[in-house]
């Protein structure tokens, strides 16, 4: 797949065709069938020390309510002015300063959340409210009416990742406002938890829809997971221990477009080269350490946010204990038949 090379012939020809809105394939052809993915997307890292001062900053120019949502987007820097972390996903640091309420609003882009900074704000999810605390993942699935408040006496930070541009590529973007600032609660606090979060489900329950009904995954269970399961001293090679958060009543990803995953890396861990087709966002919740990608260094600690490119190489280094919450597009990929990875450097 050559590229062909251009004669004036030729290119008088195309501009010919041009004008009856054709073009020649074989001119872009290897462009639009690459041997192997080519992304735009650049390994990057947000210190959340360094970028924390903005989103307070934030909080004196404009109120929750006035900006609908007051999220500093993290813009790759391989796409600027896109509103994007990956090709696919967007992601954003949300700051809810005490006595604030983000208006209740639904749209059809999934909506994750894992919390970085403060605890005891709420989101309302049809109906239901969460209080939410750091390392907690909380879903906002789609169509669904939410709001967010705080009622803590602290500002609130947490990362949120939506399917956003995916969503704007199949142009089926919906989104409409509720009347009311917060939605009517119908359900008390903890019950989907309850009902379908204990490894119990309700005798004649069937899946309603695509997401985990779940939509507060708290870490201070995933945690407890983790260190139980250490002690078997089973190490993947390439993620250490790495759990995936899933839908109770399929077995499948929590949520229908975004994969989310949980792992732990022992101090000194160093994982072995990986790569995968699935671009992938981590937020730190434990540790320091850093991650490689072909040259690139990404040194990351507590609350920092970075992206690894589809495709690219790299590995982990944890200097002590360190959890690494992350989220990608691979369940999509995967019902495509498209995701693949490559364990080892070959
Ligand atoms: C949104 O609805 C929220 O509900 C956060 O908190 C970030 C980014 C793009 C589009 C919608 C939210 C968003 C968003």
């Amino acid at each position: 797949m050559t590229q062909n090379s251009q004669t004036p012939d030729r290119q008088a020809y195309y501009d010919r065709i041009a004008a009856q809105n054709m073009a020649p394939l074989w001119e872009v052809l290897s462009g639009l069938v690459p041997r192997e993915p080519k992304t735009a997307v650049v390994p990057t890292v947000w210190h959340y020390d360094d970028i924390r001062g903005a989103i307070i900053e934030s909080g004196s120019l404009i109120t929750a309510k006035e900006a609908v949502r007051r999220v500093l987007v993290l813009e790759n820097p391989g796409l600027p002015g896109q509103s994007r972390i990956t090709n696919t996903l967007y992601a954003g640091l949300q700051l809810i300063l005490p006595g604030e309420v983000a208006p209740a609003h639904r749209h059809t882009q999934s909506a994750l959340r894992f919390i970085v900074e403060g605890s005891g704000a709420y989101t309302a999810v049809e109906g239901e409210k969460t209080t939410m605390h750091p390392g907690d993942f909380v879903i906002t699935p789609p169509w669904t009416w939410h709001d967010h408040g705080n009622d803590s006496d602290a500002p609130m930070v947490w990362l949120d990742g939506l399917d956003v541009p995916l969503i704007a590529f199949l142009e089926t973007g919906f989104a409409e406002d509720l009347e009311e600032e917060s939605q009517p609660l119908t359900r008390p606090e903890g019950d989907a938890l309850a009902r379908y979060g204990t490894g119990l489900l309700p005798v004649d329950y069937k899946p309603v829809s695509k997401t985990s009904p779940i939509f507060n995954y708290p870490y201070e269970r995933t945690r407890a997971a983790l260190e139980t399961m250490r002690r078997d001293d089973e190490w993947d090679e390439c993620h250490g221990l790495k759990l995936r958060y899933v839908n109770p009543a399929t077995g499948d990803y929590a949520m229908p477009t975004m994969a989310t995953f949980m792992q732990l890396l022992p101090k000194g861990f160093q994982t072995a080269p990986y790569r995968s087709t699935d671009a992938t966002v981590y937020s730190v919740v434990e540790g320091s350490g850093r991650t490689r990608v072909g040259d690139v260094e990404l040194p990351w600690g507590p609350r920092d946010t970075f992206v690894v490119p589809a495709w690219r190489h790299h590995h982990h280094e944890a200097d002590g204990d360190a959890v690494l919450f992350s989220f990608s597009d691979r369940p999509v990929q995967e019902k495509l038949g498209l995701w693949r990875q490559d364990r080892g450097n070959h």
